[in-house]
């Protein structure tokens, strides 16, 4: 079968041909519909060598939908042959409480793992098929199309898990803010309308991505310029926002964050921008703020992104390549010229 390969460290992947895995046992063989780029896997084709714990070479892609082709022995109790499902990404060691409790993405052994998941470390999702470990990591995605789901399972579960972990701030008459309306920003914007009673305020720099959150149910769009704190706190009234999901996590974005936020307000970091913020008392930050840096999602969650999406309140845009074309598309990604989630579709 044909895999995207990544076999030296700050090397360009490659689409090379390897054997279909065989599922061994608890082990299910998924046949890849579709399969999302994301800015991490930018993240581990730029890393210096050493930087990862992983091990060379492995198949890209975390962000995988297809049907189950094959189960292996005793790998029962979860979706059968023939079944459309998407993958729970983040894989754990699968036996602490948090990975017991589908909460890989916090499990608690995972500075002495050498992966991180389909795709990071272990073989993922830009293939004709992806071998999972345990059916535990499969979600039933009915008649969800697979270049939907696939996002869904990285960038929609992402942007999920940090309404989540702010959703007490947004009762009614609240105020959210999402800065960076792209592949993640613009599923929050849904979320954050299908979820809450929250007003939803959108910042980005560039005219493309504003347009993106008012198609995505925003309330009010706003450039990123000198002037953006002053709109945020004039559209509150002057009290300022309940909570800032911040999708680009750079400098600028976290030093509007701690201008517009409202004392006791909430700010995710979502984005890997490498800001900085100083947090001491006293500081710059309001009273009463609360700061996460979320990382992916739980399983249930993703089980709960994908009844969101096939009841309709969740459209992921995207940008549909077949898997040859994965080298550009990630090129563009990085700079940037990617609108929504780029999606490899595979033939067959
Ligand atoms: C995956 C692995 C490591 C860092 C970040 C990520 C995200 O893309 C997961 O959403
Ligand atoms: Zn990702
Ligand atoms: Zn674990």
């Amino acid at each position: 079968m044909k895999a995207l390969r990544l076999k030296n460290w700050g090397r360009e992947p490659e689409l090379t041909e390897v054997d279909r895995p065989v599922p061994g046992a608890g082990e299910v063989l998924v046949r890849v519909e579709a399969a999302g780029l994301c800015h991490s896997d930018i993240h581990v084709l730029d890393a210096a060598p050493g930087t990862l714990p992983y091990r060379l070479p492995f198949t890209l892609g975390h962000e995988i939908a297809g049907h189950v082709a094959a189960l292996g022995p005793g790998a029962h109790g979860g979706p059968a042959p023939g079944e459309r499902v998407v993958v729970h990404g983040p894989w754990g060691c699968g036996t602490c409480t948090r990975c017991a409790a589908g909460q890989d993405n916090y499990c608690d052994r995972r500075g002495s793992l050498d992966w991180h998941g389909a795709g990071l470390g272990r073989d993922g999702g830009m293939a004709e098929y992806v071998l999972v470990p345990t059916a535990r990591h499969l979600v039933p995605i009915g008649d969800l199309p697979a270049d939907q789901a696939a996002p869904l399972s990285d960038a929609g579960l992402t942007s999920y898990h940090a309404v989540s972990g702010v959703r007490n701030a947004l009762g009614a008459g609240t105020t959210a803010v999402v800065i960076g309306v792209g592949g993640l920003g613009h599923l929050a914007v849904q979320i954050l309308r299908a979820t809450t009673p929250s007003r939803v305020l959108a910042v980005d720099i560039r005219p493309e991505a504003l347009a993106l959150a008012d198609r995505s149910g925003a309330h009010l769009s706003i450039p990123m310029d000198s002037d953006t704190a002053a709109a945020l706190r004039k559209a509150t009234g002057g009290v300022g926002v309940d909570a800032v999901l911040d999708f680009a996590g750079a400098q600028p974005t976290l030093e509007l964050a701690t201008q517009v936020l409202r004392p006791g307000g909430e700010l995710a970091i979502v984005g890997s921008g490498g800001g900085q913020l100083t947090v001491r008392k006293p500081g710059f930050l309001p009273p009463g703020v609360r700061l996460s840096l979320p990382f992916w999602g739980t399983r249930q969650e993703l089980v709960e992104v994908i009844a969101l999406a096939r009841a309709g309140a969740v459209h992921v845009e995207t940008e549909q390549l077949p898997l040859r074309s994965a080298p550009e598309a990630m090129d563009r990604l990085r700079r940037g010229l990617i609108r929504g989630r780029a999606v490899l579709v595979m033939s067959g």
